[in-house]
């Protein structure tokens, strides 16, 4: 029989990267005193992985969970939160995500209004039917605009074909950081209307639990101690433990398993038991090979969930076995079996991703969401130990119903200041973006829209940066696939190599820095074919980097000896894959990460540029 299960409630907060999710949950955990008194509880307690924390974004969703009195009933509630990124490139946890819900937290800052991203994940939490509560967030900020902010929000739903029912969203208001809310803009002490407007507006789960057992994996997580856990919402029945499950995969196949070990959640732990109940998210662990989208269900009623759909990728690159000098003296695991390995693994709980084979065994094409995506495999790899080399990456193109190329394009808003924004005009032009408005914010910067070709973005990001002085905020969503846009100009800037291998030397390194900027300083290990700055010349350069003075007899001033070096750009992770030009690679390593020329040998090289070039621009 279908009940309601009035003391649960499951919820996603979802918005736009930075506006205040994981934030406001740290407020929600605060009030629901799931800290001890005097815990010393970091901010963004539910960042917990070390890349999260560093970057200051949420890159994996999260569950936690609360519990707290139904003030109608004075009956405790649990409401089971589900944090999500908000960075486009993670659009794909939000999707999957969906499915373990009943309803989502929509948080728009005040001050900026709905983005780019608010949009998406809007679009998603509406085509699962779920209730929607807005949360204009943020009310502190000095340049709020609540109301404006609450009508674009009401117009993205009308726009994005809310039912009536969910355009009739609740609202509160809320400044996260201080964990208070209202229903108006006066705002209480405490997030207390949030707990009040949830409980009224999301559903209980209506199950079934008498029913045959059965659930949709909608996460994945690992520990040394159970190994591989599922994580999702039990759809229908219930699981003791020991019972015996039918596991369904992917490609169709069943295996037998048994439940081992069961957790839900509490807090910002997880507490085991014997038996959970459909309409609760659980984790159950020890499920050696388990993958996100499969349906674990009772053997007798072997029923499989839909598969959770997810937008594909957009981008790709090519991760290869490292073939530089320097191979094997600085990673742990290197070899092409290795690598395979690892990221084919990496598909079971990362879905916006793919991986194929190429028709080299040393090479694998890795797929994802974006650069953001993509780097931040590259980086959590580099970190468990691995080395290899990446490619520049590349968007990926369909062809249409008639044959014709299609490609990626991306909604875009940037803000930035007036003075700057002819320049940033121009740089979306030439490549081929389209204006789809500008408009003054209040606080005087401007506004523009654009749709642009995934292509143009690639590499734009430190660009736009640098012309906006690090005041611009640039914003993009996958928007569709379309026509071919036509020829955009790669980098450019070429590279200046080292010549020989070696260690640089002040001497040689004043030599190149004349010709542009410098990537390092002197006493860096090079290679031949290692590319050590950026030149402003038609072509790539090779300087001898390392090479050392020759001491003449005559005895030398003072100004002679010491040669200072201007600035010199130290490259992050994102910005060294921006930099990769077509005939480039970047070397990874947990030490260092180095680029490259494809071509090591600069004479060989020498030969090739030119074709490579000309191939470069027709692209
Ligand atoms: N002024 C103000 N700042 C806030 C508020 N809530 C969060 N912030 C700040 O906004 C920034 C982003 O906060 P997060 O909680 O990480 O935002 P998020 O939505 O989880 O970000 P992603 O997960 O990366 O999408 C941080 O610097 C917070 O301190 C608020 O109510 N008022
Ligand atoms: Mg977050």
């Amino acid at each position: 029989m279908i009940t309601e299960r009035q003391n649960i409630r499951n919820v996603a907060i979802i918005a736009h990267v930075d506006h205040g999710k994981t934030t406001l949950v740290d407020g929600l955990l605060r009030q629901a005193k799931v800290f001890r008194e005097n815990q010393q509880v970091s901010n963004r307690v539910m960042d917990s992985n070390d890349l999260e924390r560093e970057r200051g974004i949420t890159i994996l969703s999260k569950n936690t969970a609360i519990t707290i009195p139904d003030p109608k009933t004075g009956e405790l509630v649990k409401i089971n939160i589900v944090d999500t990124p908000g960075h486009a490139d993670f659009g794909g946890e939000v999707e999957r995500v969906m499915n373990m819900v009943d309803g989502a937290l929509l948080l728009v800052d005040a001050a900026e209004g709905p983005m780019a991203q608010t949009r998406f994940v809007l679009k998603k939490a509406l085509a699962m039917g779920h209730k929607v509560i807005v949360v204009i967030n943020k009310m502190d900020r000095k340049d709020a605009d609540p109301d404006a902010t609450l009508n674009k929000t009401f117009d993205l739903f009308v726009e994005l074909g809310a039912t009536d029912e969910q355009a009739d969203f609740p609202v509160v208001y809320a400044n996260g950081i201080e964990g208070r809310a209202g229903l108006t803009k006066d705002l209480g002490p405490n997030l207390q209307p949030l707990f009040d407007t949830i409980l009224e507006n999301i559903n209980p789960p209506k199950v079934d639990p008498d029913a045959p057992f059965q659930m949709l994996v909608a996460n994945i997580a690992y520990d040394d101690y159970r190994g591989l856990s599922a994580i999702g919402r039990i759809n229908r029945g219930r699981v003791h433990v020991g019972d015996a499950l039918a596991r369904m995969k992917l490609d169709g196949t069943v295996t037998t398993e048994h439940a081992r070990y069961l957790y839900t959640y509490n807090g910002l732990n997880k507490v085991e038991t014997e038996e959970v109940e459909a309409g609760d998210i659980i984790v159950m662990a020890g499920l050696e090979g388990v993958a996100i989208g499969e349906t674990l269900a009772d053997p007798e009623h072997q029923e499989a969930l839909p598969a959770i759909y997810v937008e594909e990728p957009t981008v790709k690159m090519t991760f290869g076995v490292n073939t530089s000098p320097f191979a094997g003296n600085e990673g742990k695991w290197g070899t092409s079996r290795k690598i395979r390995q690892r990221l084919y693994d990496e598909l079971r709980n990362n879905v916006a991703l793919r991986v194929e084979d190429t028709d080299t065994a040393e090479n694998f094409v890795v797929s994802g969401r974006g650069e953001l995506h993509l780097a931040i495999l590259i980086e959590t790899m580099r970190r468990e130990g691995y080395e290899f080399q990446v490619s520049r990456p590349e968007v990926i193109f369909l062809s249409g119903a008639n044959g014709e190329i299609l490609e990626p394009y991306e909604e875009v808003d940037i803000d930035t200041s007036p003075d700057t924004v002819g320049t940033v005009v121009e740089m979306l032009g030439s490549r081929k973006g389209r204006m789809q408005n500008m408009v003054d914010n209040n606080d005087g910067s401007t506004h523009l829209s654009y749709v642009v070709p995934t292509r143009g973005l690639l590499g734009f990001r430190y660009q736009f940066l640098t012309a906006t002085h690090g005041m611009g905020v640039l914003n993009t969503n996958f928007l569709e696939y379309a026509p071919y846009a036509g020829t955009i100009p790669g980098r450019l800037t070429n590279s200046i190599v080292a010549w020989e291998n070696g260690t640089t030397s002040t001497y040689g390194l004043k030599n190149a820095e004349e010709r542009g900027m410098l990537f390092l300083g002197p006493g860096v290990e090079v290679y031949e074919g290692m590319v050590v700055g950026e030149s402003l010349r038609e072509s790539d350069l090779a300087v001898n980097v390392c090479k050392k003075k020759h001491l003449t007899n005559m005895r030398q001033s003072n100004k002679d000896i010491e040669i200072r070096l201007n600035g010199i750009r130290q490259m992050s992770l994102d910005e060294a894959i921006e930099f990769l030009d077509d005939d480039e690679l970047l070397e990874i390593t947990p030490q260092n990460f180095r680029i490259r020329k494809k071509i090591l040998d600069t004479e060989e090289r020498g030969k090739n540029e030119h074709k490579i070039k000309v191939q470069a621009n027709e692209k």
